[in-house]
């Protein structure tokens, strides 16, 4: 009873597969195909590009702070090594320029362009550009504020979550009681927008730690120095503690603290972004209190997804960089091992 039952279940199941087959092809099942992708692409063979064949173009942004000379070398050093033809250009931190060198690869004809855009807006039409050019946008480092379909995908950090983890550091430092000055990156950029927002989130559950007082230093030290300057001549003493969105900023503002006459590091606790070379040493000689990691050295993962992007593979519209936290008792062990 049970088998016959099955054996009419296998006829009715074959009788309905029979019309599919036979519309898709007169041949016999038995000697079709099967339509799998690789037997695509064996019957229509697109020989597929490597690094050697490509041409690159990468807009950067300027040569604000270690972290993006590290970063420009990362991206020429890695194109070098594989062979990659690369069109760099550097815009002195100036969104104009930045405009202008695109449109320069755009007439170029490059294959990819990479670009880390100095501020998050004011970029749809460039971008449009370059698609209508049919020239893939690869975002690294920075992000920017325009619709997911202008660009291929963004490779960098999760910046909120720095600024989340700077609070965290910061708040067990001074043990939730402070008074803090903010120094902030860039107006604009990325960056300095989502350390502004992770570190406020995060001091929602301090409400001993108060922000005082907040400027942009621009990501430069000598602006830090300057903006720390005009906020010791105003609030001198009351200051208990500093987050600089990135090292160069911190670096500057330890020499305004040291030439007020204070103890940085002591006096007023500091907390940094970047994990640069300088953040290493000012730990060593205790006038930084910690800095979280930002990794710039993003030149072999953006050119492992430009080689993807024209080779036609599917990539993930964010790929995160791996980030660390670190702090004064183990920098002197750590910094011979940076590479940046
Ligand atoms: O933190 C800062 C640089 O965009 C992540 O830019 C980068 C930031 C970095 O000037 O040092």
């Amino acid at each position: 009873m049970r088998i016959s039952h099955l054996f009419s279940i296998l006829i009715i199941l074959v009788m309905l597969l029979v019309p599919v087959s036979c519309s898709q092809s007169t041949l016999p099942a038995a000697t079709q195909k099967p339509s799998t992708p690789a037997a695509f692409s064996t019957a229509n063979p697109k020989p597929l590009k490597t690094y050697k064949d490509l041409i690159i173009g990468f807009a950067q942004l300027g040569a604000e702070s270690e972290w993006r000379v590290a970063n420009t070398k990362s991206i020429k050093e890695t194109a070098a090594n594989l062979g990659v033809e690369l069109r760099f250009s550097d815009a002195q931190q100036n969104q104009q320029k930045q405009i202008e060198a695109v449109r320069k690869l755009i007439i170029e004809k490059v294959d990819v362009i990479g670009i880390s855009p100095i501020v998050e807006t004011g970029w749809d039409e460039v971008f449009g550009e370059a698609k209508a050019a049919g020239i893939p946008i690869i975002l690294s480092d920075r992000r920017a504020a325009v619709p997911e379909n202008l660009y291929v995908t963004y490779l960098g950090s999760d910046f909120l979550e720095e600024g989340r983890n700077a609070a965290r550091v910061l708040a067990k430092l001074v043990n939730g009681e402070a008074k803090i000055v903010e120094l902030t990156g860039t107006i604009g950029s990325a960056p300095a927008n989502d350390r502004f927002k992770g570190f406020r989130e995060i001091l929602q559950n301090y409400p001993g730690m108060k922000i005082i007082d907040s400027e942009s230093g621009d990501f430069t030290r000598a602006r830090g120095k300057e903006v720390m300057d005009s906020f010791m001549k105003q609030y001198g003493n009351t200051i208990t503690a500093v987050f600089a969105h990135n090292d160069d900023m911190a670096l500057g503002a330890i020499e305004a603290i040291k030439n007020y006459g204070l103890k940085p590091g002591v006096d007023i606790k500091i907390v940094s972004i970047d994990a640069s070379h300088g953040a290493f040493e000012a730990m060593i000689a205790g006038e930084l209190n910690a800095t979280v990691e930002c990794n710039p050295l993003l030149g072999p993962q953006f050119f492992d997804l430009a080689l993807k992007v024209v080779n036609g593979e599917t990539v993930p519209k964010w790929v995160p960089s791996a980030e660390g936290i670190f702090f004064p008792d183990t920098a002197a062990e750590i910094l011979p091992n940076r590479k940046y």
